[in-house]
């Protein structure tokens, strides 16, 4: 049965992963396996089908619950496909869940078998995603090797993560401030980029922003690069060691349609939310 919820992943979403129109959505970051937190941020934004959701990745692992929040995020994938879509974060890679808390918990809670079914689904997810042709979405960032967003759709799935390239890059790279251009990253896989290069991908791409997660920011989001980039961070008090907030960052339709009505290309419209708070902050992203 899992082998063929992983088979049904992989064709619902086409090799770039979703490319999306018209689509109001609630962008979401890493979890890890905060399910009581994930629940609350249901309760926030709406559970599918109320709301469409797009997930950054980086479900499982630190987190005391990663197999209810996989299973749940699942669950809804298989049960309304078209309003439910979840990319690949780099802790969905054997590799790196092996070490750091979803090994442990399937084979506690049920077994090493299990584990490897997760790992076979964890493959086929898609890596990326384009949401009307203008934000364009992954866990990591950028990379050194990615000049068009064809290149995504060349990755064949079902694949592993490997240790260097864009593939690795699109999960692992991080915004630098202090860099310009690219440099080597503190976490010892994939590199930082600068703000330079996010401007520069955006207008050969004609593309208005990037959002990622894969950090923990302070408020749940954070923006890089004059608004270019935006990183969104899901678990609030992440790990417990964090005092950070949870975000959910929206694209309304309504604004959408305003922005393409007279603007077009010049505005993209985001409203962040605090899921837990309720607090709203409103920006403006030229
Ligand atoms: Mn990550």
């Amino acid at each position: 049965m899992w082998q063929s919820t992983a088979v049904i992943i992989y064709l619902l979403n086409s090799t770039l992963g979703p490319c999306i129109s018209n689509f109001c959505c609630l962008f979401t970051g890493d979890i890890h396996g905060q399910y009581q937190d994930l629940l609350r941020l249901f309760e926030y934004g709406g559970y599918p089908p109320a709301a469409n959701y797009l997930f950054l990745g980086d479900y499982v692992d630190r987190g005391r619950q990663s197999l209810e929040t996989m299973c749940l995020l699942l669950a809804y994938k298989i049960r309304h496909p078209d309003k439910i879509y979840l990319l690949r974060g780099n802790h969905e890679d054997a590799k790196i869940n092996r070490i750091y808390g979803f090994y442990d918990e399937c084979k506690r809670r049920f077994n090493v078998r299990l584990w490897k079914i997760f790992t076979d689904c964890f493959n086929c997810l898609p890596v990326a995603a384009l949401i009307d042709e203008k934000i364009f979405c992954m866990h990591g960032g950028l990379s050194p090797e990615l000049e068009h967003l064809g290149q995504i759709k060349e990755i064949q799935r079902p694949t592993e993560i490997p240790d260097s390239g864009l593939l690795c890059d699109l999960l692992w790279s991080d915004p630098d401030a202090r860099v310009e251009g690219w440099s080597d990253s503190d976490r010892g896989v994939s590199c930082t980029f600068g703000p330079d290069k996010v401007s520069e991908f955006l207008d050969k791409n004609d593309l208005d922003l990037i959002c990622r997660g894969h950090q923990v920011v302070e408020d749940g989001y954070e923006f890089f690069a004059k608004r270019k980039l935006v990183t969104i961070f899901s678990a609030p008090n992440y790990g417990g060691e964090f005092d950070n907030a949870g975000a959910l960052l929206s694209v309304d339709e309504s604004l959408h349609t305003l922005r393409y009505a007279q603007e077009p290309k010049l505005f993209c419209w985001i409203l962040f939310e605090n899921f837990l708070s309720g607090q709203l902050a409103y920006a403006v992203c030229k």
